[in-house]
């Protein structure tokens, strides 16, 4: 059956004039910008492990004793006071983190004296190969660069449609800490260290030379009269884990270079690449727009075009994009995914987990790419014990801890300012190997890998929590101190305002997801025999004496705070407090409805203020809505997405570039098409008037479901489930539904309008119908 493939395909007649217009391939582990140049080619080249910095103890002594201070100040609406003690004894020594950085560039110059005709520069999202064509003097040039994760290197190859026409010069550059130096007749390298503690790098570069000659010198390849070349570059550096940089680059970069022919990379590359990138496709329409160039495509859809395809674009670019940046055994996708040209990063390109490092995995489980969000894991068991000694040394608790950044040295304590005493870091990653659990019903994972680190999350809450005083609104429950609001702000009756406090919003909401999640977690693996059992009674109780969240009687909005402060920035770009909605479960349109409706309030009164400036927060709204089932707004919030925070290159603007919008729009497309979080699994929830007919196959639901969904006028019209667990399944649409497996009527519960329930068999398919 025809698919549509083809047209997963980003495209330019000119090449990229900057960082951001130029495209992205990637393996997971090392990556490249194609900026696509005539005469001056350039690849920007990315390491995943090349971050500045090392592993070091930056627990700060006299945390713990602060502690106690701090809570009673808070708790006494002493915030200013509690401010100055906490940035002066609280934060991690030092307070920073250091910048993930680039490795450097390939650059590629071409003798080219007559003008390029015919300019043609395309990333095919399905085979992840970069092309560049044009045409000089009669001869056509065509390369094309892929980042194959099978052999682990870079792969440009460079030929000309008559003989002995490929003449360049290649060099290696990077700003700082690096030099050349050639390796044999047909290799050079590039390497140096970070700073003079951080780590060794390197990168080869190897010209494979097809006719013609090539000459090598520590400044760079000459390559004269070849019919066509491959250029092999393969990168490392001495990291091997937080607690050891003694790798040896140089081994490791000839050890990563293959053998093998360019047809046998390019194959090899192209099976593996499809074989994940192909598990979703998606049609949400198609206008002519879908012949213009990509660039051209972005300003007509900016000035109001009609372009449903490019929303579906933007949706495989996401997936693309975590393929490109989080392969298994690899770091998982930073700010920038590993896409970086900077040796000071915006924000270090680090890992932020206040909500950035979370939306990147957000559509991992649902767009079919869960092996991509394994690194995710690996990474959070080398945060326990780093987190285990900040737990216990800021806080006097077991288990782990993250604050609101880290990076690849075990960075836990608070950082860059007091607003970085958030020591909920931990408890709102392991929402994300339970979820994994979830889609997949992996109970070996839960057993092994999930549950231990949601219950070191857990534990370190446990002993977080403190009860609240009485004179305070929620005296004799338990509450976070200190706590935040992430970066966000209010103004107490007094007119002064602070970012700290206790009790949070938004840490209730983690909590309460964390502590049901592992007692979910607990019953799944109590099946033969009791387990945990003195722990979950434990969650239980706790749960029990969590602070509620509160309504305001004032404005009918979900209380961000525990107080009903004032906001000084009522359009703050971080929206914690609707984490409730999503991503977490505890509040939903049927279940809470009185909270769903406090929710929308709250939401509407952020937008009303500008909400939503920057990209992340942008895509974070499309999921709000999609969760709220209000098609249009979800619709609305998507294209504002396209049109104010989205670069030629289709990569997400903070600005500056940011990855997480990109995947939290991803995540939003997919929470408008398929939902699971409820207990039951809901076709097209928010399907926009823009997308009257259309499918997508291949998208997953909690309880190990993969599900294609097609419509037609915007009504379902058929879906498919693929059951690989025995479960129960609760389908909902929005028409009246039956469903049939091997051409049989199913027998099926109608639970209401649209809504049937039924006892799904591993291995089985069964087809709804809208009726
Ligand atoms: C959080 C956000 C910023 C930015 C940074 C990387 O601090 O508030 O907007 O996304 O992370």
């Amino acid at each position: 059956m025809k698919n549509n493939f083809d047209k997963c395909m980003l495209w330019y007649r000119q090449p990229a004039k900057e960082w951001v217009e130029a495209l992205p391939i990637g393996n997971g582990r090392i990556s490249a910008m194609v900026f696509g140049g005539v005469d001056k080619e350039r690849f920007q080249l990315n390491e995943e492990t090349l971050w500045d910095g090392y592993e070091r103890d930056r627990n700060n002594p006299e945390a713990l004793e602060a502690l106690y201070e701090v809570r009673k100040l808070l708790f006494e609406g002493k915030n200013k006071e509690a401010t100055e003690i906490s940035a002066k004894k609280m934060m991690g020594i030092p307070d920073r983190v250091l910048s993930y950085q680039t490795l450097g560039d390939l650059n590629i110059e071409f003798p080219i004296d007559d003008e390029a005709k015919d300019y043609y520069h395309e990333l095919s999202l399905d085979t992840g190969i970069a092309k560049t064509e044009y045409n000089v003097d009669g001869v056509k040039y065509t390369r094309k660069a892929f980042v194959s994760a099978v052999d682990q290197v870079i792969v440009v190859r460079i030929k000309s449609d008559k003989p002995n026409k490929v003449n360049l010069k290649a060099t290696m550059t990077r700003q700082q800490d690096a030099s050349t130096k050639k390796v044999s007749d047909n290799c050079l390298m590039l390497h140096g260290q970070c700073g003079t503690q951080g780590v060794k790098f390197c990168a080869y570069l190897l010209a494979n030379v097809e006719g013609g000659n090539a000459s090598v010198t520590d400044e760079g390849i000459v390559v004269k009269d070849a019919d066509a070349i491959t250029f092999l570059i393969s990168a490392a550096t001495s990291y091997i884990n937080q607690h050891d940089a003694s790798a040896d680059p140089y081994k490791r970069c000839q050890d990563y270079l293959p053998t093998k022919s360019y047809k046998e990379l390019k194959e090899a590359h192209i099976a593996d690449h499809q074989s994940i990138f192909r598990r979703v496709e998606i049609d949400l329409g198609m206008t002519d727009a879908v012949n213009k160039p990509t660039d051209e495509r972005l300003e007509a859809f900016k000035n109001g075009g009609d372009d449903p395809h490019l929303m579906s674009l933007y949706f495989q670019v996401g997936r693309y994009l975590l393929m490109g940046s989080s392969r298994p055994d690899c770091l998982p996708a930073n700010l920038q995914g590993i896409w970086n040209e900077h040796i000071n990063a915006p924000w270090n390109s680090d890992y932020h987990t206040n909500i950035n490092l979370q939306m990147n995995y957000w559509l991992a489980e649902v767009c079919n790419l869960a092996d991509c969000h394994v690194p995710l894991f690996d990474y959070m068991d080398t945060l326990v014990e780093p987190g285990g000694k900040t737990a216990k040394i800021h806080y006097g608790a077991g288990g782990w801890v993250v604050h609101h950044l880290s990076d690849i040295w075990g960075f836990t304590v608070p950082a860059d300012g007091v607003w970085g005493i958030s020591p909920i870091g931990s408890a709102w990653l392991c929402q994300h190997p339970f979820e994994h659990y979830l889609f997949g019903g992996d109970r070996e994972f839960l057993a092994k890998r999930a549950y231990p680190l949601m219950k070191g999350a857990a534990r370190f809450i446990l002993d977080f929590l403190v009860e609240a005083p009485e004179g305070t609104p929620v005296a004799g429950r338990l509450v976070t101190n200190p706590s935040h609001s992430p970066e966000n702000s209010f103004r107490k009756p007094d007119g002064a305002t602070s970012m700290f406090t206790y009790a949070a919003t938004m840490d209730l909401e983690i909590i309460y997801d964390l502590f049901t999640n592992c007692i979910e977690a607990i019953d799944a693996l109590s099946e033969n025999e009791p387990f945990d059992v003195e722990f979950r009674a434990e969650l239980v109780s706790a749960l029990d004496r969590l602070a509620p969240l509160q309504i305001s009687e004032k404005t009918g909005r979900l209380q961000e705070w525990v107080e009903d402060y004032d906001e000084p920035e009522p359009g703050h770009r971080h929206m914690s407090h609707i984490y409730a909605l999503h991503p977490g479960r505890q509040i939903t349109l049927r279940g809470t409805p009185h909270l769903a409706e406090a929710i929308r309030k709250s939401l509407e009164y952020r937008l009303s203020h500008g909400g939503g400036h920057t990209g992340w927060s942008r895509a974070w709204l499309v999921n709000f809505m999609a969760r709220l089932e209000e098609p249009e707004k979800a619709y609305a919030n998507l294209r504002l997405l396209l049109e104010k925070c989205t670069l030629k290159n289709l990569f997400d603007t903070h600005p500056p570039f940011q990855i997480d919008g990109n995947f939290g729009g991803t995540s939003g497309i997919a929470e408008m098409l398929i939902q699971s979080h409820a207990g039951e699994i809901s076709l097209l929830p928010a399907l926009p008037k823009a997308w009257k007919d259309g499918y997508v196959k291949g998208l997953r639901a909690r309880g190990g479901f993969e599900v294609d969904i097609a419509w037609k006028d915007h009504n379902l019209t058929e879906a498919i489930i693929r059951a690989s667990l025995d479960e129960s399944c609760q389908v909902r649409a929005k028409v009246h539904i039956n469903v049939e497996s091997d051409g049989e009527p199913v027998s099926a519960k109608d639970v209401e309008y649209g809504v049937l329930s039924f006892y799904a068999q591993n291995g089985k398919t069964y087809v709804v119908k809208g009726v």
